[in-house]
């Protein structure tokens, strides 16, 4: 099937779709918004599933959607927590185990997670983990990018 082209003879490219969701017990919602903004500018489409959402809508919603990515976002210091259980619910469901789940934002109860608890959400199933430090949206920046668009057949 021929590659469909743009005016300038590169490939055109569909949109990837990211699920950007908040966790059950956090009604923050301006991360949110921030995240979705900075999520779009890199072309990306984005579903917000918005703040406080149960375990078993954001499952749902993610095998609904099947995005391209899964960016959980937390702020309220119970991220770690509610991360770890959440990231288990979602990689126990066969259609999410090879989708990528990040997790961001203050996730621990004093802002930034102690050196113990960041590989500890990764041994639970996260692709990454962007805790509250400066440079922390220069590496989801950075993973965002490494993320394929899909070229259109
Ligand atoms: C507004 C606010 C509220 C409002 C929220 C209203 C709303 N509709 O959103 C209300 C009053 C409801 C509220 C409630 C609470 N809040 Co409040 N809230 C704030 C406040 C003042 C601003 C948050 C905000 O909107 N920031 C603007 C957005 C754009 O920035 P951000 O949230 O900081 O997100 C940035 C980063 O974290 C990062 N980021 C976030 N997510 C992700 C994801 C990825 C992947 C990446 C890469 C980066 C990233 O990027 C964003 C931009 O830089 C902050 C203090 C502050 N100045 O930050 C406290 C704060 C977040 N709240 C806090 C707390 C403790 C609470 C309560 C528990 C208080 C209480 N005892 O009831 C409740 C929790 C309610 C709940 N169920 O979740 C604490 C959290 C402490 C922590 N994590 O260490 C904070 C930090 C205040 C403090 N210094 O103690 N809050």
């Amino acid at each position: 099937m021929p590659v469909e082209l743009t005016g300038t003879g590169l490939p055109a490219r569909r949109p990837q779709r990211v699920i950007v969701t908040g966790l059950a017990s956090d009604a923050h919602t301006w991360n949110l918004v921030f995240i979705q903004l900075f999520i779009e500018e890199l072309g990306f489409e984005v579903t917000n599933l918005g703040p406080t959402v149960p375990d078993d809508l954001m499952v749902s919603e993610c095998v609904d959607y099947k995005p391209a990515l899964i960016v959980i976002s937390s702020v309220n210091g119970h991220g770690y927590q509610d991360g770890l259980r959440v990231v288990e619910r979602l990689r126990e469901h066969p259609e999410l185990t090879g989708i990528p789940v990040v997790i961001g934002g203050k996730l621990g109860i004093s802002g930034a997670l102690s050196d113990q608890q960041i590989p500890t959400l990764m041994n639970a199933g996260y692709s990454a983990v962007f805790d509250d430090r400066p440079e922390g949206l220069a590496g989801f920046r950075r993973f965002l990018d490494a993320i394929p668009h899909k070229v259109l057949t």
